[in-house]
């Protein structure tokens, strides 16, 4: 059995519907905050870095990073179809665009929502803030003319990729405004969360839209 440490609505979301989609057994984590805002000490020694999502494989192996994750878990559930084959002609597609998303649009997000990580000095963090807004707005023009008219990132069939963009979608301050700009990340968001197994996650993790 699979056991994700998550927080609702976070990095978790992705892989906890990956887990979903792909029939695994697993089971899910919901961490608790400490009054400081960090996570339960028992976390730290789990995961140095006290991050979610925080997968523990079969074998009790400990997996951190969640774009490893989304591509590990699509590639070992290969009759889900949610990852092409390492030798099929869209894998270089696949990977490109999936570590693309966790590298630049997640990292933008994170200076974000938590500025007060990336300075020493506090009065920095709104300067931090409106450059990564300014970042993630350029980084999901790129994703978008990528995706044309996809629907998918892969075309017509959808991928462990779309439901990464999704949740990143999801995090964006103006989500209106970024669908306005890119319909066919809207069109994606929307077929991405038809799908049974997300539509049950995103509801377990109190996701309204
Ligand atoms: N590179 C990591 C980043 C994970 C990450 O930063 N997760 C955030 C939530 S989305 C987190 O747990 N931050 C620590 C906190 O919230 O205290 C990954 O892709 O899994």
């Amino acid at each position: 059995m699979y056991t994700l440490y998550a927080r609702n609505q976070a990095g978790s979301m992705a892989v906890e519907a990956l887990l979903a989609a792909c029939g695994a057994d697993y089971r899910v984590i919901v961490l608790d905050r400490k009054p400081d805002g960090s996570f339960e000490d028992f976390f730290h020694a789990i995961n140095p870095k006290a991050e979610v999502p925080t997968l523990i494989l079969p074998d009790d192996s400990v997996m951190t990073e969640s774009v490893a994750m989304m591509i590990y878990l699509a590639d070992r559930y290969p009759e889900a179809g949610l990852s092409p084959a390492a030798d099929a002609p869209d894998r270089a597609r696949f990977l490109r665009w999936m570590v693309y998303m966790g590298t630049t649009i997640y990292m933008s997000d994170l200076r974000l929502f938590y500025p007060q990580r990336y300075t020493t000095a506090t009065a920095e963090a709104p300067g931090i803030q409106a450059k990564a807004e300014e970042m993630m707005t350029a980084e999901f023009a790129i994703y978008a003319a990528a995706l044309g008219e996809g629907p998918f990132i892969l075309g017509p069939v959808m991928s462990a990729a779309d439901i990464y963009a999704a949740m990143l979608c999801s995090w964006v301050p103006d989500v209106p405004g970024l669908f306005a700009r890119h319909p066919n990340l809207k069109r994606m968001y929307d077929a991405v969360v038809q799908h049974d197994a997300v539509r049950k996650v995103w509801a377990r993790n109190e996701m309204t839209f």
